[in-house]
């Protein structure tokens, strides 16, 4: 992996939070304090693609105040996916792995202080993935344009229908996993973008783990511009044809 590691290597902690960033610097300070406000036996993972903005020196900036902080800037855009799989394979190569592995949007979409109750639903059923799904009841997206709520429900029904999910909400970002899992999965994960969230899922699926959801209210980014573009959304709906002509 071709990446810079900034800040405290040395991480030892229950949980593993990946943070993926592309221009994030007007959400990433109050995201990461909300986190950090909630006390709990964590460490963040910041993955940044040489954001042209003040995104890595606002992390190193919270580097002095918190000490399970790390950075890790890559030279490139490169795409959600290859992120979080980086994420996941840094978390699985520390000599104490955390337990649980957590991935959220650092556009304020995700609410941390909604992380408790997906670890409760994790530590309840004992599954592989829980899914903080907008599509349950008790779930909600709040500020979303009609549009865009026309391309989450159909890459949505796309997944469920074609590979089989039984699933509400298989794109949303905002999940908790098990480290076991990730040990079992990591080699099989191959996207560069937002099909990642199906490629886990499908992932659990074909190897009939556990993949549980619990409501999460998802508000629509209130500063920045969304990265989701239609090379994003192409590449999504190959990896889901080509998952269906494999199966
Ligand atoms: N490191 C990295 N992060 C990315 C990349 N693309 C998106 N992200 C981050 O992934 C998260 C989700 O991206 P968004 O642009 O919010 O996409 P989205 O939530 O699907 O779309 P919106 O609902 O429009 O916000 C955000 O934290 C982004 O900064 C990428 O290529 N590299
Ligand atoms: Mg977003």
């Amino acid at each position: 992996m071709n990446y810079q590691l900034i800040g405290n290597n040395k991480i030892n902690s229950q949980i593993g939070i990946i943070l993926p960033t592309y221009r994030e610097e007007d959400n990433i300070s109050k995201l990461i304090d909300a986190i950090e406000d909630l006390k709990l036996d964590a460490s963040i993972l910041v993955i940044d693609d040489s954001s042209p903005d003040k995104t890595a020196e606002i992390v190193q900036e919270k580097q002095k105040k918190y000490k399970n902080i790390l950075l890790c800037i890559r030279p490139k855009k490169s795409g959600l996916g290859t992120a979080i799989t980086d994420g996941f394979k840094y978390f699985l190569s520390l000599e104490k792995m955390p337990k649980y592995v957590f991935t959220m949007d650092a556009d304020y979409s995700h609410n941390p202080k909604e992380i408790p109750q997906l670890l409760s639903k994790m530590n309840e059923s004992d599954c592989a993935v829980v899914i903080g799904s907008r599509y349950i009841k008790g779930g909600k997206i709040e500020g979303w344009p009609f549009t865009r709520k026309v391309i989450s429900r159909t890459a949505n029904s796309i997944a469920r229908f074609s590979l089989g999910l039984k699933l509400h909400d298989c794109t949303s970002g905002f999940r908790c996993y098990s480290t076991k899992f990730l040990t079992v999965i990591i080699s099989n994960l191959h996207s560069h973008t937002y099909e990642i969230q199906i490629e886990t899922i499908r992932q659990a699926s074909l190897r009939n783990f556990n993949v549980k959801e619990t409501p999460v209210l998802f508000v629509n980014r209130k500063i920045g511009k969304s990265k989701l573009s239609l090379t994003e959304i192409r590449s999504y709906i190959s990896y889901t044809l080509k998952a269906v002509s494999r199966s």
